[in-house]
Formats: C-alpha cells, structure tokens, sequence
C-alpha cells in the first residue's frame, strides 16, 4: 500500500544519506568515525563500517580492512586507534601515546575483535568472489596473529576469556560496569586539554573523574616499556573481564574457524576450536541466575560487576549463551524495552546509574542493536529482534545518522554523520 510505499521511500533516502556520510569521511584507505571528534582510523569502528561500504563498493572494503591491518603490531595486536594522519582534534593523540621526538603510529591497547566477522560478511556479500578469495586468504594470517595475541597477551592464567586493561579498550568507555574496578587512585599526571568537549557537550561525555583514570592507565602502560605486552597484564591496576570483547571474540573466532576451514588450514581450525571449547566453560562463570543476565568480571577482586548493561545481552551474539539463558536473557530485554521508547539502552534505566544521555551509561547505540537483533534471531526471538530492528529504523529516521540516540525522547547525540551508524544502514538495515 502506500505506506509501505513511504516506508521504503524514506528508508531509500536513508541508504542515500549513508553512502553521502561513508564517502564524506572517507580518507582514501580508511574511513574517520566522524569528522573533528574521531580524526584517526578506529578499530572496531573500520571493521564495521566495512560492511557498509561491501554494499556498494567491494574493493573500498577490502581496503578499510588491509588499511587497518597496516597497523597492526609484531607480536600481532590491532590498536584501537592507527594515527595515520596528523590532526590536533583530538585528545589523547599521536604525541601523548609516544614520546615527544617521536609521536607514535598508533594506540598501545586494542579494542574489540570485529575484523574476522567482517572478513566472512564480505566474502559472503562478494559479487567479485575472485578478489574476495585472495583477500581473505591474505587476511587470514594478520586475524589469526591478532586471535592469538588476545590469549597469550590478555590471557596469561588461561582462563578461557580475556581481559581489557582500559575501558577504551571495551568500546564502552565509561560503562558503569568499571565503575567499581575505576577506584585506583589517579597519578600526578601531566595537565591535559580534551579536546572532545569542543565537539560535544560535557554532560553527554564522560566525567573529568573518568578521564583521570583514562589517563593514569595511559601513562602507567608507557612508562612499562612503551606498552610491553609481556608486562601490561601484570602491572595494570584495571583488569576486567568484559562482555563486549569477550562475546565479540568468541564470535570471531566462530567466523575464523569457518575461513580456515575454506582455506583448508586444519591446524587453524583446531587451534580455535580449543579457544571456542575453553571460553565456552568460562563464559558460564559470568552468568548471573539471579539476575537473569551476563556479567563482567573484576579478576583483581574476583568479583562480578553488579551494572546490569547492554552487554549482557552479547552472548546471544557470540551464540555462547544456552537456551535456558537465552530465554532469561529474552524476557529481561523485553522488560527494559517495555521501559523507554527506543531500545536498547546502554544500562538498565532502572538502574541508579543509569543516564539517558551519558554516552554508554544509558544511551542507545545502533552497533549493539544489530548486533542483540542477530544473536536474537539466532536464538529463534525473532519478534524482539524485530522489535530492535524497528527501533533501530525509528531512531534514524527520526534524529539522523548521529553516533547515539536517547532512549526515552529518541533525540540523536554525540558526532554527527557517524560511519558506523551508517554502515548499519547499509548493512543491516536495508
Ligand atoms: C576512545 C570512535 C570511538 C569508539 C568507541 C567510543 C569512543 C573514544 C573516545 O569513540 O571512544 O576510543 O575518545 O571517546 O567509546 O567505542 O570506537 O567512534
């Protein structure tokens, strides 16, 4: 009928937008966050976007990923930011992650493993399957290195998950999952300027406190030898096992134990199944029965991080959740959608420490709605996966391809003509 024809009239102009944001922050070999907040190639950020840009031009993804992986370390760790370019828009760049001779190339920490999923998503979208064969099979290696460091760099006590030594490297920078783990006292660091709340306003970033904390773990890795991987583990006074990149690093390994068994690398695929074999047994220690929900885990105090967050939820993606789980994991989601108009929300809006518009402590963010629609469908919840679906389309139309959304009024926050934002558009949401 004609609403349906207006439906697709506005998502057609949406797919429009997208394309205009992708190229418009596009830097040749990769493509910004956003203009002015995120001048720099972002890890997991690149990887997403990639499946973006797989919607209309094959090659330019290929070389968001090979661009990424330019980046990527001896001992086989991807950092979260590769400073490719100069720029002074941002805060904490090349000049403080190096030495003042010698500004750094990139981050000494990482952030989630996306890059094996979009890997598989283009080669399963390819028109061109030839190219696709030789970039995957060239890839390959460069993913595996990065799997491995994750075990041997972040895993030391083989306990099956890994952890994250700064919440940078989550991607949920001031999750109120680390708030309890972010008590260490802050150094005597160097004054600094942050240059985010010349972009966006400073209620919806996180606290002075916050960054701090950001920092005093900054400074601390770089005096350890300029990021030792060998020492990060040891001397790092946060050290947490988190959802975000322990779900999203199950699933790649899912994904990676599928590319090596086309390439025919049986080695590969036994070395991951081992890690898929040990993680899954770990993951059962996060569950909380009471709560219904996944938790983080502080290894310094052993604790779990009582923050009911959007993460909780990842599981389903990683498809490490069971079906009993899965339906507790449901009928929790379901709750917190019935409690604001757009899910979903970072953090339970029931929660004390729950803010609407406070980056990861409330607001909704495109990303992790696909990626809880998908682990829902997988689970067979497919009208809640509809549901953030619809949301996640409502959101768009109404505020714009901005970097995150308001829960309760739907109003978009944050960078503007955000990438991966974007990309979900394109990937996802079309
Ligand atoms: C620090 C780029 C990145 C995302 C993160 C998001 C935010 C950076 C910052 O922006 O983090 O890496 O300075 O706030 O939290 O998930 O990758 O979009």
């Amino acid at each position: 009928g004609s609403e349906e024809q207006l439906e697709n009239d506005v998502r057609a102009h949406i797919v429009e937008e997208a394309i205009r944001v992708l190229r418009s922050n596009d830097y040749g070999h990769y493509t910004v966050p956003a203009q002015g907040l995120y001048p720099f190639q972002w890890n997991w950020d690149s990887a997403l976007v990639s499946a973006g840009w797989a919607v209309f031009d094959e090659a330019r993804a290929w070389r968001e990923l090979e661009f990424l992986f330019s980046g990527q370390w001896e001992d086989g760790m991807v950092p979260s930011i590769v400073f490719h370019k100069p720029s002074d828009t941002y805060f904490p760049g090349p000049e403080i992650w190096g030495t003042p001779e010698r500004p750094s190339k990139s981050t000494g920490i990482s952030q989630p493993p996306v890059a094996a999923l979009s890997v598989r998503f283009l080669y399963e979208h390819a028109e061109h399957r030839k190219v696709a064969e030789e970039k995957m099979e060239s890839l390959f290696p460069k993913l595996l290195a990065w799997h491995r460091w994750w075990y041997k760099a972040r895993d030391p006590k083989n306990k099956g998950v890994v952890a994250i030594l700064h919440p940078w490297e989550s991607g949920m920078d001031n999750s109120p999952a680390w708030d309890d783990s972010m008590q260490f006292p802050v150094d005597d660091i160097p004054p600094y300027c942050r240059c985010d709340l010349n972009h966006v306003n400073a209620s919806m970033r996180p606290t002075k406190e916050t960054y701090d904390h950001y920092l005093t773990l900054l400074y601390r890795f770089k005096a350890a030898n300029f990021y030792d991987p060998d020492k990060l583990y040891w001397i790092s006074p946060f050290r947490v096992t988190d959802l975000c990149v322990n779900s999203i690093l199950f699933r790649a390994n899912r994904d990676l134990s599928w590319i090596a068994q086309k390439l025919g690398k049986q080695d590969a695929v036994d070395e991951i199944n081992q890690w898929l074999a040990k993680g899954f047994e770990a993951f059962s220690h996060l569950w909380d029965e009471d709560a219904g929900l996944f938790k983080c885990e502080d290894q310094i105090t052993g604790k779990l991080a009582d923050a009911p967050i959007s993460a909780a939820f990842l599981p389903l993606f990683a498809g490490v959740a069971s079906k009993e789980q899965a339906a507790k994991l449901a009928l929790n989601l379901d709750k917190w959608l019935n409690k604001v108009s757009y899910g979903v929300p970072s953090t339970d809006p029931d929660d004390s420490r729950f803010e609407q518009l406070r980056y990861w402590r409330g607001p909704v963010w495109l990303i992790i709605n696909w990626m809880i629609s998908n682990g829902l469908k997988h689970y067979g919840y497919t009208d809640l996966a509809k549901q953030i679906e619809d949301h996640s389309k409502a959101l768009t139309e109404k505020a714009g391809l901005r970097e995150y959304f308001d829960p309760i009024t739907g109003d978009g926050a944050g960078g503007r003509d955000f990438s991966w934002t974007a990309a979900m558009c394109l990937a996802w949401l079309d």
